[in-house]
């Protein structure tokens, strides 16, 4: 039985990767797609969500948009990572697809309501924001959820923040209310997917797909490399949010650890910071668990053989 997942994004150059990647295996069943406000506004976001949607040939799946801001703080962005559009690089077409008129809030509590209860997956790859909003508003969607594979936080590194991720840092509160309910989670954080870096080889990989949406992703890796070279100093992009979509597809895919993790809210220079107690052994209770180690070439194989599933949509 393929995983069920809702997928609750902020595209961004490797959300709409994530995006390919869950439409194209078979063994993820996409029932839901959120967006947040981060990589840019949710008006920009939102719409950069259903252009890829458009490019990959996703129809009936619900598409709604979530929070316009952080819980506490200002927003913040990141155009100098992400571009003006939050997708600057390849020409974005027109959506084809009606945003669904829920708040995103209210879509991820209608589906995980109105499903099996231990079915559904949530993969937030951008803020906390909608699904903390979400776990507040109906606490029962807590028990119901299999489990929260997010990419976000890491251990014992930062890129918004010498301590701090861009998903967690940007709303801490959010990210500690996600951590500290009872459901299981799976942090994807910077320490794996600086792993998963797109290199000319992989890039190559991806061009002998030879399809519009591998064409789609090339220019997409092109603009995210130029801004990760510029910005981070990275010979190459690590396309971080695929990976917690290859986590749901093929947990053997990475290792983990079990381990206490809890976001920073008052640290001056720690703000945001997943503090990830790796004293072992995790006491009973542990509900978090940390991505330690990645298989780099099944992690691309997976990518391509979503692409080549996807082929050419009408
Ligand atoms: C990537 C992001 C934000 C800032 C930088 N420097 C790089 C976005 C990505 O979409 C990913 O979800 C996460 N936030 C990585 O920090
Ligand atoms: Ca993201």
């Amino acid at each position: 039985m393929p995983q069920k997942i809702i997928l609750d994004c902020d595209p961004g150059h490797d959300d709409a990767i994530a995006l390919l990647l869950a439409h194209g295996n078979p063994d993820i069943d996409l029932v839901a797609v959120t967006t947040v406000m981060g990589n840019q506004t949710l008006e920009k976001v939102t719409r950069n969500a259903l252009s890829v949607a458009r490019v990959a040939g996703i129809t009936g799946v619900p598409f709604a948009a979530g929070c316009v801001r952080p819980l506490v703080r200002p927003i913040e962005t990141a155009p100098t990572i992400h571009g003006e559009s939050g997708l600057d690089g390849p020409v974005l077409p027109e959506p084809v697809l009606q945003l669904d008129d829920r708040h995103a809030v209210d879509l991820i509590i209608d589906t995980v309501m109105a499903a099996e209860p231990g079915s559904i997956t949530l993969v937030p790859t951008g803020a906390l924001t909608n699904i903390a909003l979400a776990a507040r508003k109906e606490p029962r969607i807590v028990s119901r959820v299999k489990e929260v594979v997010l990419m976000g936080g890491g251990v014992a590194t930062g890129n918004w923040s010498a301590t701090a991720e861009f998903n967690i840092v940007i709303d801490p509160e959010a990210a500690h209310i996600v951590f500290n309910e009872s459901w299981p989670v799976t942090m994807v954080g910077l320490n794996l997917t600086h792993q998963a870096l797109a290199t000319p080889e992989v890039a190559e990989r991806i061009a002998a797909v030879g399809t519009a949406p591998a064409r789609f992703v090339g220019e997409l890796l092109e603009f995210f490399g130029h801004t990760y070279r510029e910005a981070q100093g990275f010979d190459a992009p690590p396309v971080h949010d695929p990976c917690a979509v290859a986590y749901v597809i093929d947990p053997s895919i990475m290792t983990v650890q079990r381990m206490p993790i809890d976001v920073e809210l008052r640290g001056s220079l720690t703000l945001g910071m997943t503090v990830a107690d790796f004293r072992a052994p995790a006491p009973a209770d542990c509900s978090t668990q940390a991505a330690i180690d990645l298989d780099v070439d099944r992690f691309w194989d997976l990518i391509v053989d979503a692409l080549e599933w996807i082929g050419d949509p009408a």
